[in-house]
Formats: structure tokens, sequence, C-alpha cells
């Protein structure tokens, strides 16, 4: 199978029966799932680090694809990486993107001449959004790959490091602003540690907070009215990160009085790395009233790193956007693809395919999950199992109208409790009916 990219066309839909590679069996923009467009409910986005910058390198070998689109001069590449991204997003009818400060233009020696080509690069994304119709759906600083961050950004033991890091969030935030991003992710890749020898862990903790203070006051100070995310993940490229789960992040927020501006950027990826479920993760983020946008990939669950993957599981995009619908949709957030065609995917065809795969795959999902819903079974199967709580002793529980001798009184001469049992067999079972009959 040899296609060149430059002779491939805009991908369409073509349905179910069809068998060219290059178009979508159930991506239709334009369908309507419970009474909205798939693609407003998916709301697809191009990560920028992966699709324009990486090339394949990983620990035992360097890249095997050449993202420098003839260019040595950087800015020049830096524009021709630009005209590229829009080029392929167009292709893919994908309307957002997301970037780190480092992706989309060339670092400089000083903090001053990054911000500089930054501006510079900006401007140029700008006209190209205008001439795409395409969006930013959320910025980001890149705090983890210079060796300056080796032991951390806002987490740094060293103060200058924890200078730079602010300036670069400043300008950052300052990018996004411009180029009308609906987010600001902080990614805490350094924010953690290796070893608790060296560490102080107290510090630490309160040095991230002050830092995540004085982003918000900043950003909503220059007028943002996005949202500011926090991207869980547990570990690597530390040993142990500070933004472990939902969870742990919610308690830090909550601590910090932060809860008010920031919501989280849940990854597939990070949430099993954490020894969860993506569906878990999306859950507790909807329950603890965080939910904000998703970094749409998967992991292989036989290693214990984070691999990246084109999502291509049917299971988990139906349970996450079951937990989307049931959320009623993404405000400010979106599906970005933070994902990578694999070391030996290596020719641009592969990265639309992986693209292609990974839409078909989330507008599945979506299809499913709308048939759950409709189906209904799911839905009352919880309902009943909690229906005690609707009357009688469990209203009064929910009113707040007891207290432990209350119910020790209502309780103290009952006996065999009858608890239905959880069906989860039964459960999976209609699940399976739903993605397979
Ligand atoms: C890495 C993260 C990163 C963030 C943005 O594991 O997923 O790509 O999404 O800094
Ligand atoms: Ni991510
Ligand atoms: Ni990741």
């Amino acid at each position: 199978m040899k296609t060149n990219y430059q002779d491939i066309d805009r991908i369409h839909y073509e349905g179910r029966g069809s068998k060219n590679p290059f178009a979508f069996r159930h991506y239709d923009a334009d369908a309507m799932v419970m009474g909205k467009s798939m693609r407003d409910h998916l709301k697809f986005a191009m990560s920028y680090w992966h699709t324009i910058n990486a090339g394949g390198t990983d620990m035992f070998g360097s890249d095997t694809i050449d993202k420098s689109f003839g260019q040595s001069d950087p800015m020049a590449r830096y524009k021709a990486k630009a005209d590229f991204a829009f080029e392929f997003m167009h292709k893919l009818g994908i309307g957002y993107y997301c970037f780190h400060d480092v992706d989309v233009a060339p670092e400089g020696a000083t903090l001053a001449e990054s911000t500089r080509n930054l501006e510079i690069m900006t401007d140029y994304l700008l006209a190209k959004q205008k001439q795409y119709g395409i969006k930013l759906l959320w910025g980001t600083a890149n705090m983890f790959s210079d060796r300056k961050f080796m032991t951390g950004a806002a987490t740094s033991g060293n103060a200058d490091v924890f200078a730079v890091a602010a300036g670069k969030i400043k300008a950052a935030i300052d990018a996004t602003i411009k180029l009308g991003g609906d987010g600001y992710v902080f990614w805490g890749g350094r924010e953690g540690y290796d070893t608790l020898l060296n560490t102080d862990v107290g510090l630490e903790l309160d040095n991230l907070a002050r830092m995540l203070r004085m982003a918000r006051d900043y950003g909503r100070a220059q007028g943002f009215k996005g949202d500011f995310l926090i991207e869980p993940k547990p570990k690597e490229p530390t040993k142990h990160q500070y933004d472990f789960d939902v969870a742990t992040c919610v308690s830090f927020l909550q601590k910090n009085d932060l809860m008010a501006d920031f919501r989280m950027n849940i990854e597939a990826n990070h949430a099993t790395l954490a020894g969860h479920t993506f569906q878990h993760e999306l859950r507790m983020a909807r329950v603890l009233g965080v939910f904000g946008s998703i970094d749409a990939n998967q992991g292989d669950l036989l290693l214990g790193w984070d691999t990246d993957q084109f999502p291509t599981n049917v299971y988990d995009t139906t349970l996450c956007m079951l937990e989307v619908l049931k959320q009623g949709g993404f405000d400010k957030g979106g599906l970005n693809f933070d994902a990578k065609t694999r070391r030996a995917s290596n020719d641009f065809e592969d990265l639309l395919l992986a693209y292609i795969a990974g839409m078909d795959t989330f507008a599945l999902g979506l299809k499913k999950a709308a048939a759950i819903i409709e189906d209904g079974r799911l839905d009352r199967f919880v309902a009943e199992k909690y229906a005690s709580y609707t009357n009688g002793i469990g209203k009064k529980i929910l009113d707040g109208q007891v207290t432990l001798e209350s119910l020790y009184d209502y309780a103290k001469d009952l006996r065999d409790i009858d608890v239905a049992s959880g069906r989860q067999e039964y459960l999976e079972t209609i699940i399976n009916s739903i993605l397979f009959d």
C-alpha cells in the first residue's frame, strides 16, 4: 500500500461499507447525534508537538521521519511547519489545535529572544487561523525539556528556574490570548520527585500553588476567559508527579483555593498509568465539578509508560463519550489527539491514517454512547439500585433529617436485609450487545 501524501485530497465520509483507507467510515461531521452535530460533540484538535515535530526518536534510536520540511533556517522551518499543520488539519476537517511555546517557534538563547520568536510565529499562526477557520483549543509552555528544568520548573530547587518558568508562562498565556485559545494547560512533567532524600515536598507544593495563583491572576487581568487546566499524570518523567490523578489535583486546588478557575485536562494514557481506567478519571472530574478537556489517546496496558498511541479501542471511546454526553458535552474543552504514530509508521500518510483511525474510533464511540443512553437499561438499572433513597429512611438521609441516634433506633431491629445483586456480567452483556449485535 503506497500512496503519496501530496496526492491525498481532503478526507471525506464514505460510510461503513467503504474500504478506502483515506475516508471516514463513522465520522460524518454534519450528522446529528442526540440533537447536535458530530463535529460539535467531538471538537477534535491536533497536537502540534507529536504531529508537526516528533520524528520518532526513542531511547534507542534517532528520528525515522524528517519533519524539517526542507528548511534549514529556524524561522523558515517553523513557518513551513505551520503551513503543513494547517493544510493537514484542513485535509482532515479538524477544527482546533493545541501547542507548547517551543512547538511553534524556535527557541532563542534567552527568554527575551524566545518570546520575540513566539510573537513572530503567533502573528503567522493567527493569519493561518483566519485563512482556514481553525481555532486554538489550548496553549501551554514546555517546562520540562530544557536541562534547566531537570529538577522541576515551579518546583525547582533553584529560584532562577522558578523565575524563568514564570516568564515562560506569561509569554505562553499572552500567545494563547492573542490566538483566542479556550484553555491554558499545566502539565507538570517535572513537578515531582525521583527521591525524597533530596526533596522538600512542602516547599515544592507551596511553590507550585504560588505559580498557579500568579498565572491565574495574570491571565484574568489580561482578560483571559478560558479554562486553566491541570493535566494529571502520576509518573514519567519523574518517579512521582504531584498532579497524580484527578482526586489528588482537586484536593490540591481546594487547599489552595483555586477551584473556581481550574479544571482538568484528562489524558487516557495518564489515567491508566495511575492505575485507573480512563472512564474513572472522567467520572471523578464530572462528579467533582472539574471536567474540562480531554487528551485523547490510549496506552499499552502491558507497558508501564506513556505510549501516547492513537485511540482505536471502541470500548474505551464509548465509555469516554458516555461520560462526555452525561456531562452535557464540552464547554471550553475538546478532544486533543495527544498521540503519535508508532516509530515504524514513518510515512506522512501514516499521520493521516492515524488521525482517521482516532477520529473514526471516537465517532463510533459517540454513536454507541448515544445508543446506550437511548437504550436506557443501564440508567434504569442504576436508578433502581439507589431507589431506596427516593423515599422512606433513604430520603430522610439525603435530606439531612437523621442522626446516628435516630438511625440506631430505625435500624436496631432490622433483620435479613436483602441487598440486590450488582449484576455486573449482565450489564457488560448489554454493552456488548449495543456495540456488536
Ligand atoms: C505528556 C503530556 C503532554 C501534555 C502537554 O505526557 O501529555 O503532552 O499534554 O504538556
Ligand atoms: Ni497530554
Ligand atoms: Ni501522554
